[in-house]
């Protein structure tokens, strides 16, 4: 390569670089309470072993901009922390609507496999998965196709917990911890959005939580 065209692509991978700074992806981060969203917010704000949250979020925050690289790799996203108690599930079509959220990401975690009478993330869930399908939004305001979400990912959390007690030889997509969504993502295909699964542990896998993120911008 000539010395000129090498100075081209540093300069060109500089812009690449400043434009994915700048430019944040706006990611939704939604789930039951305690299934672990300020955690994840922890992660992706500064990698490594998170401590452990003792308090339960109140409201919605303010959304912020976090840039995580992986093999090189950066993006920005733009997150909000909203709590996960009934109550606030209002704010998460709030976030959706005012910031026209991209990604989505419904966290759960493996209460419903502990106690099958435990249906947290199945409520929680029903209400997202009603609220995205919807022509209008709670507000009465009909929805334009740039208001749909690109892709809706379950990632469950926290398998440093439950990994060894709920062991499965199937490949992820079919492990019963996501048995009781597939109505929701099949509601959610058949208005063209596609779902992912996942699985994780945020509090202490900052490699998989970046994989996670950087999977859904790539193939959604
Ligand atoms: N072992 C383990 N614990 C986790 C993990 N993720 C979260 N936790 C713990 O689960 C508890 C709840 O986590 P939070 O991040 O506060 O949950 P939340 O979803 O923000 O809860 P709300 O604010 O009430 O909606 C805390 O004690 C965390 O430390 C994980 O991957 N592994
Ligand atoms: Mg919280």
């Amino acid at each position: 390569m000539s010395l000129l065209a090498g100075f081209a692509v540093v300069v060109t991978e500089a812009v690449i670089g400043f434009y994915k700074k700048i430019h944040a992806i706006n990611f939704g981060i939604y789930g039951a309470t305690m299934v672990g969203k300020t955690t994840l917010h922890h992660q992706l704000r500064t990698r490594g072993e998170v401590p452990a949250i003792q308090k339960r979020t109140v409201g919605r925050h303010r959304a912020t901009r976090k840039s995580i690289k992986l093999d090189g790799e950066m993006n920005t996203l733009k997150t909000s922390d909203i709590g996960g108690e009934a109550i606030y599930w209002k704010e998460w079509a709030k976030d959706m609507q005012t910031r026209k959220v991209k990604y989505i990401i419904f966290l759960i975690d493996h209460r419903h496999l502990d106690k099958g009478g435990n249906l947290d993330h199945q409520v929680a869930w029903k209400f997202l998965v009603d609220t995205i399908v919807s022509e209008r939004w709670p507000t009465g305001k009909k929805k334009k196709e740039s208001d749909y979400p690109l892709a809706v990912s379950i990632w469950a959390n926290k398998y440093d917990i439950w990994g060894d007690k709920h062991k499965s030889d199937l490949p992820i997509e079919k492990h019963p911890i996501f048995e009781p969504f597939k109505y929701g993502m099949q509601k959610l295909n058949d208005v063209g959005i596609p779902t992912h699964k996942y699985i994780v542990s945020a509090k202490s896998e900052p490699e998989a939580v970046y994989q996670g993120v950087f999977t859904m911008i790539k193939d959604y």
